[in-house]
């Protein structure tokens, strides 16, 4: 389905929009300031150092708590036209719970969002990017069914206050990396490794929290506020390793068991997890003397309640693998991997990146938006994150040469027909990534993270992208 060869556009479109994105937990600090709650972030880096790469928090992380009036200005500077930040769940409910509001975190919002606005560059909000309040989290987090009631609850709270301004809503950031890294192998705050089980339950709560604050935008907010609401899923592109019938029914079921999870019961006509995902893990729940599938299932109901609950795709993008068929027959021992049951390799030709997971792989891109393309319609996607990580360097060539490639890819598939109207690079300044701390930086902005005052510098990537925003092209087209 890709017309190889066809090269008309070297521009991007006119309604094609470049923006640059954030999370709280990654940028803010002051994780116990002016009110703010504790999450889950701030247990796990504080109980558990060792955990982090560096024995690193996100205390004080890029301190854009008070910096952020100079962020924005990094953010003007690039010319992009909108801004995706997140909100801390627990900086505006100390609780978690919507009984309490804290009046220093809805200032602090309210004055970014009024900031940007008079810069005209458009805020796009994530409600969730991973920093759950701990009391929450002490309920069993997300794979209690009664979290998404409390989500919900936090989303009608967000909306009122700013939805007057925030017209672009994210609920979720990646449901596949929050299910499995919190839940299937602990990586992630609070750190349940609980195998083929906790994962599960998340993206059934996940699904349901998400279905529960779209609805409740399209009853109580839509009308009067006009904005739209959409969810972030992210994942890889999986190509098959052979032409292999086999293979490439492994690489269907992998890509359904990643992207199709929570893709599918939200963006399908039918909805429900893919048909593939629920067989295999019935199969292998079945042969490890579980009474009945690990993975929940949707009532018709629930089906019905979560399909359709989007207005566009965000979609976070960061590499490819090659799949071939793995060892079908289930090891005793439960877990996601053994339940998709597929081999992934990297080619040794692929360029690496300081991460070990991120190779750069551009035209996996295009064929990742094809495939979207083609299996659910050609649904308005935004590309909510991309970007390359490396040690930090200042002249960060490699990184250049990754969004050039992987720009020029999306351009491709926009030729192709695909409706790709948003890129958002991932990230504007080098921040606090996860467990990995301060050890890989994805900022066009280098921050001093030994000097208190996080002094902040623009990469060689900065202008970069800032010459792309301003010709509406790429430099060097030649990949088409
Ligand atoms: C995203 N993968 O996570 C997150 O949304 C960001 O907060 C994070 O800083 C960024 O990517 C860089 O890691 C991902 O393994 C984590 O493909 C892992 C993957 C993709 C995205």
């Amino acid at each position: 389905f890709i017309r190889n060869g066809d090269c008309q556009i070297h521009e991007f479109p006119s309604y094609f929009e470049f923006g640059i994105s954030t999370s709280a937990y990654q940028i803010e600090g002051a994780w116990n300031e002016d009110g703010k709650g504790e999450n889950i972030w701030d247990r796990f880096t504080h109980e558990y150092p060792n955990r982090i790469a560096d024995r690193s928090t996100g205390d004080i992380a890029c301190d854009s708590y008070r910096q952020w009036e100079n962020d924005i200005n990094l953010v003007k500077d690039l010319g992009v036209t909108y801004y995706r930040f997140s909100i801390s769940w627990s900086r505006l409910l100390p609780t978690g719970f919507s009984n309490k509001i804290n009046p220093a975190g809805v200032r602090y919002y309210n004055n970014i969002i009024d900031k940007l606005l008079q810069n005209d560059i458009e805020p796009m909000v994530t409600l969730y990017h991973w920093d759950l309040p701990q009391p929450l989290q002490d309920l069993g987090g997300l794979t209690n069914p009664v979290i998404a009631k409390y989500f919900r609850d936090y989303a009608i709270v967000v909306y009122t206050l700013f939805g007057d301004r925030v017209k672009k809503w994210i609920t979720f950031n990646e449901p596949w990396s929050i299910c499995l890294s919190t839940y299937e192998n602990g990586n992630h705050a609070p750190g349940i490794a609980m195998p083929g089980i906790g994962c599960y339950l998340c993206s059934k709560v996940l699904l349901l929290a998400h279905a529960k604050a779209y609805h409740a935008y399209d009853k109580r907010f839509r009308k009067t506020q006009n904005g739209i609401v959409g969810i972030t899923i992210s994942t890889f592109w999986y190509e098959s390793k052979t032409l292999s019938e086999k293979d490439a029914v492994a690489t269907e079921r992998a890509l359904q068991m990643n992207f199709g999870w929570c893709m599918n019961p939200i963006f399908s006509n039918k909805g429900d997890f893919p048909k593939v995902m629920k067989d295999r893990i019935e199969f292998v729940s079945k042969s490890q003397n579980f009474s009945e599938s690990r993975l929940p299932t949707l009532t018709p109901s629930e089906i019905k309640y979560i399909q359709g609950t989007y207005d566009f795709l965000g979609l976070n993008h960061y590499t490819t693998r090659f799949i071939e068929e793995g060892n079908l027959t289930p090891s005793q021992v439960p877990s996601f991997d053994d339940d998709v049951g597929v081999k992934m390799e990297v080619d040794p030709k692929w360029e690496k990146s300081a991460a070990h997971w991120l190779f750069v792989v551009p035209w996996g891109f295009r064929r990742l938006l094809n495939w979207i393309r083609v299996k659910y319609n050609n649904p308005l996607v935004f590309v909510t994150e991309n970007g390359y990580p490396d040690k930090g360097e200042l002249n960060d060539e490699a990184r250049i040469r990754y969004h050039n490639q992987y720009l020029t890819e999306l351009l491709n598939s926009i030729n192709d027909g695909c409706n790709v109207q948003r890129y958002t690079l991932w990230s504007l300044t080098d921040n606090m990534e996860w467990s990995s701390g301060y050890t890989l930086k994805f900022g066009l902005y280098y921050v001093d993270f030994n000097n208190s005052s996080r002094p902040r510098l623009p990469k060689s990537s900065a202008s970069y992208y800032k010459g792309v925003i301003n010709n509406r092209s790429l430099p060097n087209f030649t990949n088409c």
